[in-house]
C-alpha cells in the first residue's frame, strides 16, 4: 500500500491566507515525506525554501487579440490536467473556490477521457463565499465546483455555517480550522528590532491585512488616534486599495510620526514578535489567519466578532471582541489594555497558550486522513 502521496497545490500566490495556508500545508506535507507540486500563476509568496519533493508548476496565460479578457481558468485548467498525467498526481487540494475549485472538476472530466479518476478537495477559505458567493454572476460555478469536489472544507465552523445556507449544499463539509507552524514563534524579541520603531517604554500596536475594503483600515486608525495614550506606535504592515486613505488620515490626525508603514513583508513573525496588541477590525474574516499568528507571538487581539474571529480570538481571555464598526468600544479596550501592564501580559500569555491548540501536528492529520480516503493507488 503507498504510503508516500503525490500531491497536487492549487494556490493564489499574493500576498494572503489562503495562500499561506496552502503553502504552509504543502512544506508541511513535503517534510513528511510526500511529493507536492505548486500550480499557480506566480511562485506563490511563502514559498522560498528549496526541497526536493516540492515542485512550482506556473500557469502560462498567451495572449491572443481576439481575447479581451485572458482565459485564466482554462490554462490554469489545462496546466492541471497536464501536470496530474506527467507528475501522476494523487490528489488535488485547491484553495479557493473561483477560478480554482471550477477549473479543478473541469480538469477532473477531461482526466477522465484518459482514464485518470484524480480526487479533488477544495478548501473554502471566505470572501469566496462571503463576498463572491453573494454575487449572482459567480453563484451557479461556485455551487457546482463545490457539489463536484471528492471532499469539501472549510477553515471556520462559521463559514461552513454560512456556506450551507447560502448554497445547495448536497456534499458534506469538514471543518478543519486554519493552523501555524508554533516552532517559528519562538518569542525571543531582537532587541535591535524593538529598538528600531519604538523606545524602550512605549508600546507597539500593529495591524497586518491586504488594506481591502473588508479589513475596514479607517477603524485601525481611527482606533489608534482615538486612545488618550502618546506612549505607542502602529506598524501598519502590507498594501492595498485603502492605504493612501489610511496615510492620508494620519496626515490629518497629525499622527504620522507615531504611524509606520512598512508594506508587504514576508516574515512577519519577527515583526510580530515586538507587537503587544494586534488590530483586526474587519466587517467580515471567515478566520483571521492573522490573529492567530499574532496570538502565536504574544500579541493581544483586538478584533470584530464577525465570522469566524469568536473561534480564535477568545473575548476577555486572548483579546477583546467588538461589532463591526464600534470603534468606540475597541479605542476603549485598547486604552484599558495599554494602561494595564498586569493584564496586558495575562492576556499576551493567555493568546499564546490558546494559539498552541492550533498548532500544525494537530491540524496536519485531519488533512492527510481525508488524502488517504480519496487516493485511489492508497487503496490497492
Ligand atoms: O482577506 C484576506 O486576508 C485574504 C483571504 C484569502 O483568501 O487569502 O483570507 C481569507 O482566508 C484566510 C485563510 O483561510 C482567512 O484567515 C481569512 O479570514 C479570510 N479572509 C476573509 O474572510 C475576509
Amino acid at each position: 500500500m503507498k504510503d508516500k502521496l503525490i500531491i497536487g497545490i492549487v494556490c493564489y500566490p499574493t500576498y494572503g491566507g489562503s495562500g499561506v495556508v496552502a503553502t504552509e500545508l504543502g512544506i508541511a506535507f513535503a517534510e513528511k515525506g510526500h511529493e507536492v507540486h505548486f500550480i499557480s500563476y506566480d511562485q506563490p509568496f511563502r514559498l522560498d525554501i528549496f526541497s526536493e519533493k516540492i515542485s512550482f508548476h506556473e500557469v502560462n496565460i498567451p495572449s491572443y487579440p481576439l481575447f479581451e479578457y485572458p482565459p485564466y481558468e482554462l490554462n490554469l485548467t489545462s496546466k492541471l490536467v497536464d501536470v496530474a498525467i506527467h507528475e501522476k498526481l494523487d490528489i488535488l487540494h485547491v484553495h479557493y473556490a473561483i477560478p480554482h475549485a471550477s477549473a479543478a472538476v473541469n480538469a477532473k472530466q477531461i482526466l477522465l477521457t484518459y482514464g485518470i479518476d484524480l480526487p479533488i478537495i477544495t478548501t473554502l477559505h471566505g470572501t469566496d463565499i462571503t463576498l463572491l458567493g453573494k454575487d449572482k454572476s459567480f453563484k451557479p460555478v461556485i455551487e457546482y465546483a463545490i457539489n463536484s469536489s471528492d471532499s469539501v472544507t472549510t477553515v471556520s465552523k462559521d463559514l461552513m455555517d454560512v456556506t450551507k445556507s447560502n448554497f445547495r449544499i448536497q456534499n458534506s463539509i469538514n471543518y478543519i480550522p486554519n493552523f501555524i507552524d508554533m516552532n517559528l514563534y519562538n518569542n525571543d524579541i531582537p532587541n535591535h528590532l524593538r529598538s528600531s520603531y519604538a523606545k524602550d517604554d512605549e508600546f507597539i500596536i500593529t495591524h497586518i491585512s491586504n488594506f481591502r475594503k473588508v479589513k475596514r483600515i479607517k477603524d485601525v486608525i481611527n482606533i489608534f488616534n482615538n486612545i488618550n495614550n502618546d506612549n505607542c506606535k502602529l506598524l501598519m504592515i502590507g498594501d492595498g486599495p485603502d492605504r493612501i486613505m489610511a496615510e492620508q488620515m494620519c496626515r490629518d490626525y497629525n499622527i504620522s510620526d507615531r504611524v509606520k508603514f512598512l508594506g508587504k513583508l514576508k516574515l512577519i513573525e519577527n515583526l510580530l514578535s515586538i507587537s503587544d496588541v494586534f488590530l483586526l477590525p474587519s466587517e467580515t474574516e471567515s478566520f483571521g489567519l492573522v490573529a492567530l499568528e499574532a496570538m502565536a507571538s504574544k500579541s493581544v487581539v483586538i478584533s470584530t466578532n464577525s465570522g469566524g474571529l469568536p473561534e480564535v480570538n477568545k473575548d476577555g481571555f486572548t483579546g477583546f471582541l467588538s461589532d463591526v464598526g464600534d470603534v468606540k468600544k475597541m479605542s476603549k479596550d485598547l486604552s484599558s489594555l495599554l494602561s494595564n501592564t498586569q493584564l496586558l501580559n495575562e492576556m499576551k500569555e493567555n493568546a499564546f497558550e490558546h494559539a498552541k491548540s492550533f498548532d500544525l501536528p494537530k491540524v496536519l492529520p485531519k488533512y492527510e486522513e481525508i488524502y488517504f480516503k480519496l487516493c485511489k493507488r492508497c487503496q490497492k
